[in-house]
């Protein structure tokens, strides 16, 4: 399929809603959120009822900046099954995520909430070209990361085959896409550059007769640059689909297989804000403000105005491929991921984009944050590729002069040989860091 060849979409009629028609849905549908949430008289409900909301018919889209907004706090401060509305009888699944800072998230669905889930990743894979006539090879944790069941549930929806291989045992990956000929693959960006590497290894990349056609990749940051490698690891069309356990999982929004240039929102039923992270007011389109989702039809643990701490910034208008929903852009980074080196505020993502830019580094990299001494060193740790014959030195440097111009600060550059840096099999790459004394994090630096 060429980018041109417009995939058809799982719900036509949601997706390409005219925007006037998608507003009042919006708006009914918010008004019903509110008077679920004032029913169930739970943390969100008091607050609202604080702010002076007596019923749903009291709020309003273009006011909406007014009502208050939830935050992972609030999960942490009712877990388990403290933000419920519906009774806990119920809840028929639980999923959740370990969570940046170690705490565990859990959050709860009702059937219906599964079923809507369902449609929002079957939503993600038709964008990206998948069809009844689809395999799905989906190396996403199963468990209770949403990864793995979500996309799972939504291959199912779509009526395409899932292959539920789930992360790890990279070996046997290979063996089934060599065996199974899937078209489509799902899994994290950095579990794509492994498994690429891995069938290069195996003989059995593109150049060998493999035809992957889309890869939706999310559950972490990653770049435009970091795309270009993927797509040329697999010869497939890298998709980004973005979702969060809090407002439902994976299929929250997805790139689409015609533009591939920012990811449609599912807004009919995840109303989306970026707001100023600093003073939670809205920020203009255009501009990278902090995403903050209420979800209109969740029933088991439905949230106002939930601040993700995700930066991305929105943008509106009628799609090449149809689609009428509004787009994000890539995250950027998440709030507390920041780095502050020597007083500059610095996105891993950034040196992401610098590192990945150049031609002779390979995908795989490590930021360590060497403590070893009162003043802070960043090292930005990246693989030398054999293809590009460029002294060492001259790639170094250049990476240096490069980082210093983008971020305004210095960053040092191993530059280590193939297959020095860590990989991650399971779960999320683990980008950064810290050196506080003893062995450094990545072998080879100093
Ligand atoms: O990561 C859900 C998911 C699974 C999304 C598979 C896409 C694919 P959590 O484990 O709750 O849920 O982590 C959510 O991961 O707040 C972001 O910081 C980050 N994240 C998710 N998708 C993207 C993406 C799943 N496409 C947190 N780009 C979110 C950047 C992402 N960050």
């Amino acid at each position: 399929m060429q980018p041109e060849e417009k995939p058809a979409m799982f719900e036509p009629d949601a997706e390409s809603m005219p925007a006037e028609q998608l507003t009042g849905l919006q708006l009914d549908r918010l008004r019903a959120l509110v008077d679920r949430l004032l029913t169930a008289d739970g943390t969100q409900g008091r607050r609202l009822k604080e702010a002076g909301v007596a019923a749903g018919a009291d709020v309003n889209l273009a006011t909406l900046a007014r009502l208050p907004t939830a935050g992972k706090q609030d999960l942490w401060d009712s877990y388990p099954f403290g933000l419920l509305a519906v009774p806990r009888a119920e809840v028929v699944a639980v999923h959740g995520s370990s969570g940046t800072g170690g705490r565990p998230t859990l959050v709860s669905y009702s059937r219906a909430d599964l079923k809507l889930w369902a449609r929002m990743c079957a939503r993600a894979l038709a964008a990206a070209g998948a069809t009844g006539e689809s395999i799905v090879h989906n190396a996403y944790g199963y468990g209770l990361f949403t990864g793995g069941l979500g996309i799972h549930q939504g291959a199912i929806e779509l009526g395409a085959t899932v292959v539920p291989v789930s992360g790890g045992m990279t070996a046997r990956q290979v063996t089934l896409i060599a065996d199974l000929r899937p078209d489509i693959l799902t899994c994290t960006p950095s579990y794509a550059v492994r498994l690429g590497e891995a069938l290069a290894e195996a003989k059995l990349g593109p150049a060998q007769g493999l035809r992957l056609r889309a890869g939706l990749f999310g559950a972490e940051p990653w770049t435009d640059e970091m795309r270009a490698h993927i797509e040329r690891l697999l010869g497939l069309r890298a998709l980004d689909i973005y979702g969060l356990s809090e407002v439902i999982g994976p299929g929250v929004a997805a790139e689409c297989y015609v533009a591939a240039d920012g990811l449609h929102v599912n807004e009919d039923h995840f109303l989306v804000e970026a707001l100023d992270p600093l003073t939670g007011q809205p920020v203009p389109d255009g501009t990278p403000g902090e995403l903050t989702f209420s979800t209109l039809t969740k029933q088991a643990m439905p949230l106002l105005r939930y601040r993700t701490g995700d930066i991305a910034s929105l943008r509106r208008g009628t799609c090449q491929c149809g689609r009428t929903l509004v787009k994000m852009s890539k995250v950027t980074g998440r709030k507390d991921d920041m780095l502050v080196v020597r007083g500059v505020n610095v996105y891993p993502s950034e040196i992401e984009r610098v590192l990945l830019g150049h031609p002779a580094v390979l995908p795989d990299y490590a930021l360590v944050i060497d403590e070893r001494a009162s003043q802070r060193r960043l090292i930005a740790c990246c693989e030398l590729g054999t293809a590009v014959p460029v002294p060492q030195h001259d790639v170094s440097s250049q990476l240096e002069a490069d980082l210093k111009d983008a971020l305004g600060v210095s960053v040092e550059v191993a530059l280590l040989p193939p297959g020095s840096v860590p990989r991650t099999e399971v779960g999320k790459a683990v980008r950064v860091h810290h050196w506080p004394g003893g062995a450094p994090p990545v072998a080879g630096i100093g």
